[in-house]
Formats: C-alpha cells, structure tokens, sequence
C-alpha cells in the first residue's frame, strides 16, 4: 500500500490535495460536501473583518484556457461566517480560514475572533490581484508581508500559511519575508493579473476590467514559483495552479511542494476530482514503485 498522507506543520492531511480559497467554500454546506468528496484539507473563501458585496457581474468568464475572475473579495463578513464555521460540527479534515486585510492591525483583529474553536489554520490572503488595498497591494512588499505575518502569529497559536502573488518582480523574497516573521508555511500561487476585450462592443469583458487568470495556463508559472520558492525557503510549500490531473500535481511535487490546491478544475470535473487525483495518484506511485509521498518531493531540483 503507497502511502499518500503529508504533513503541514501540525496539520495531518490523509491525501494532498486541498480545496483552494475561494471555490465552493463559502458556506457550511458547501464545505461538508467537499469534505465527504474526499479532500485533503479545505481552505475557505478570504474572509475580512466586515461584509463585502463584491464587483458587479460579469465577475467571472471562461476564456480560450482558463477562467478569468474579478469577483472582488465578496464575504459577509467575519462574525456571519463564524457562525457559517459552527456548523462544521465535526472536522474531519483540516479548515483552513483565508482572511484578508487592508493592515496588520486588520489581520490580527481577524485572527483573534477566528479561534481554534472553529478553524485549523489561517492562509493569509496578500496576493489577491485586483481587489485595492487589499491582497497583492500588500503582499507585493516584503516589509509588509513580514509584518502583517507578525501580527497574526501574535494573536494566534495556530499554523500561519502566506499565499503570494506570481505578478512579482521576486516572489523568492516574499516567501523569505513570510518564513522569517514565522509562517508555517507558503501557498504559491495566487491568479495571474489578466484582462479580455469584447471586440464587438469594444470594451473590457469584467466589470471590474482586469481580474485574475486561473485553470491549466497558469501551470508552468506556478510550478516555476514553487521550484524557485523551495531552492530558499525550509517551510512547506502548497502549490496551486492549473491542476486538473495527477500529472499536473506530480510536476508541483516534483518542484518541491508538499501538497497542493485545487480550484477551477471543479468547473470541469466536479466535485469528483478529489477522488480521482487521490486514485490516480495511488497508481501512479504504484507503477513507478514509489512508496512514499515524500520520496518525489523536491525531485526535479539539482
Ligand atoms: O475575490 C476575488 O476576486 C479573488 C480573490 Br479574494 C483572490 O484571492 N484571487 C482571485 O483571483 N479573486
């Protein structure tokens, strides 16, 4: 029997493949179904301190290979979800709450209301790439990744996972800032700022005109961030990018990461996915007589 399991910090996920924020995740009933469809560990919709509507639609468009998205950080709100939370009556995988903030002093309001009652973890959200104050604004200066990491270790006793931004100049040194403040680890990556026209009426299609780009494009830049990433950093990297199969996730172990996130692939495949990468994986490892996981982590690096 191979075994599939991987740790992160003091989280026990009995496959790799975790729920990427922002995918069917933004209510109770949402989150159990992903748990019974066989997930590694759940990451939730970003969560900031008070309600958010989000962008006008159109906030979401399929395009040629990927999705474009400027849903703009809609969420109710950190005392409604918490009571979304509740409802998870038992966990039988890691949830790992996204938060969001415009400040450090933001973060740390959240992490002290998100408590170890209703979550396993926190995934910092500084590379969302087109919500203003938020996200990528902050997470694209080291000073303020290490800071705004700072502030939430301090007011929790949870495992903190930063999620960078690939529109960077050098995520390396993000993830440095991230992993000397005290992270527990990086999620690389966030979507890639993009934009499409409708040429018949001449304008930008989104709303909000530039959104972020998901689905299996984005790939080869995820997995370069996470190689890059992991030649620096000793923390555990989640890589997520453009997974729809096995092959795709074994490129990100094979780059150094330690599990990985599934976001758009749900589009296509449903909620099945979960299932089928964790059986394909257990094939995978069996035909090629890998035992082990962590025998393929980091691999491809010299
Ligand atoms: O809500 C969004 O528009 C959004 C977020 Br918070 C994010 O982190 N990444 C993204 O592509 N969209």
């Amino acid at each position: 029997m191979v075994d599939i399991s991987t740790t992160l910090a003091s989280l026990d996920l009995k496959n790799p493949f975790m729920l990427a924020s922002g995918i069917m995740d933004e209510d109770a009933g949402s989150i159990i179904r992903i748990m019974n469809a066989g997930a590694g560990a759940v990451v939730t919709k970003s969560i900031g301190l008070h309600p958010r509507p989000g962008y006008p639609n159109p906030t979401c468009i399929e395009t040629e290979c990927g999705f474009l998205n400027a849903m703009g950080l809609p969420n109710p709100g950190v005392k409604e979800y918490l009571e979304e939370l509740s409802q998870l009556s038992s966990r039988k995988i890691p949830v790992i709450c996204s938060i969001y903030g415009a400040s450090a002093q933001e973060f740390a309001e959240l992490a002290q209301q998100i408590t170890s009652e209703s979550v396993d973890a926190f995934e910092l959200n500084l590379s969302c790439p087109h919500a203003k104050c938020y996200g990528l604004e902050t997470g694209s200066d080291p000073a303020l990744v290490k800071s705004i990491t700072s502030s939430v270790i301090k007011n929790t006793s949870l495992p903190v996972f930063v999620k960078l931004s690939p529109n960077v100049t050098n995520i390396v040194e993000l993830a440095l800032a991230a992993e000397h403040a005290g992270a527990s680890g990086i999620v690389a990556i966030n979507t890639v700022k993009a934009m499409a026209i409708n040429i018949e009426v001449q304008q930008p299609i989104l709303a909000n005109s530039i959104g972020g780009y998901s689905g299996k494009a984005i790939k080869p830049i995820g997995v370069r961030c996470v190689y890059e990433i992991t030649q620096k950093v000793s923390i555990p990297v989640i890589g997520v990018g453009g997974i729809t199969t096995v092959q795709d996730a074994i490129e990100y172990f094979m780059a150094g990461a330690t599990a990985v996130q599934v976001g758009s692939a749900l589009y296509s495949q449903g909620l099945e996915v979960f299932s089928q990468l964790t059986e394909a994986l257990q094939s995978w490892m069996k035909d090629h007589g890998v035992l082990n996981i962590a025998e393929i982590i980091g691999v491809a690096h010299p």
